[in-house]
């Protein structure tokens, strides 16, 4: 079986990050290694939060992955909680020769979430620079690049050494969906939009990507299977709901 590391946090509610991430690779076929970045009560969209900051961990859980001679055909990483961390995982990164799937999660709707500040944010760029696919939303991408247009934004990933840049949640005359952007090619997924916001679905969205990826797809048609499944999903859950995340679940057999 394909095996692959995933980075990320650990959240109670909002049905994001791993609660995410794991089930839709297993139902991909992948096996699946978590690697929990940080513990939350929630995620950190709801009102409060209560966070267990594990980062001081991470280089002895690393060490001890090493020490097993832990090998991965895909790294897939999301939310980080400091700089060091990150760095941690570059060097991890460094030392397989692993499909890299980065979602650069630093915010959405024009605003970072809270706590990351600019160190945490270049970290993030740097690990972006080691992918093969970053998959940032429109709030992401301007961070990491600092323009305010996305193409040009995407241009400007790939001319650093980014294979592929699919960016998220990019809405157009009610289709939601994303644009794929590669030296060779760039194509646009869009499925009609249901509801306004959803919880999780950029770790939906990227874990989809990465499981079909792994499982020998090209970054187009995995960014197809993706849209698709994110938006099926979003219309099968209840719009009351929507900070608990969407019902994946009722929808993990045609992955
Ligand atoms: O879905 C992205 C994400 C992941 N992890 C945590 C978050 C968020 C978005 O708000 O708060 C803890």
């Amino acid at each position: 079986m394909k095996k692959c590391a995933v980075f990320n946090d650990i959240s109670g509610f909002g049905k994001c990050s791993l609660a995410a991430d794991l089930p839709i690779l297993s139902a991909c076929g992948v096996e699946a290694h978590p690697f929990p970045t940080a513990v939350l009560s929630n995620q950190t969209a709801y009102d409060s939060y209560a966070l267990a900051d594990i980062s001081e961990y991470t280089n002895a859980f690393l060490t001890q992955w090493k020490r097993l001679g832990a090998r991965f055909d895909g790294v897939l990483t999301g939310y980080f909680i400091n700089a060091s961390q990150v760095n941690s995982v570059i060097d991890f990164i460094k030392s397989q020769n692993s499909l890299v799937v980065v979602d650069p999660v630093m915010g959405d709707g024009g605003e970072r979430y809270s706590g990351f500040d600019d160190e945490l944010c270049r970290s993030i760029k740097k690990l972006c620079l080691c992918a093969d696919v970053i998959t940032p939303n429109e709030t992401e991408l301007f961070i990491l690049t600092g323009e305010c247009n996305v193409d040009s934004a995407a241009e400007k990933l790939l001319a650093s050494g980014v294979s592929a840049v699919a960016v998220t949640g990019l809405e157009s005359e009610g289709k939601i969906g994303c644009r794929v952007y590669t030296k060779q090619e760039v194509r646009a997924f869009f499925e009609t939009k249901t509801g306004s916001y959803y919880s999780g679905t950029g770790d939906v969205f990227a874990s989809v990507l990465t499981g079909k990826m792994l499982c020998g797809e090209d970054v187009f048609s995995a960014a197809l299977t993706a849209v698709r499944f994110v938006s099926d999903a979003c219309r099968l859950t209840n719009q009351d709901d929507a900070e608990n995340g969407i019902d994946f679940e009722k929808i993990l057999k045609v992955l």
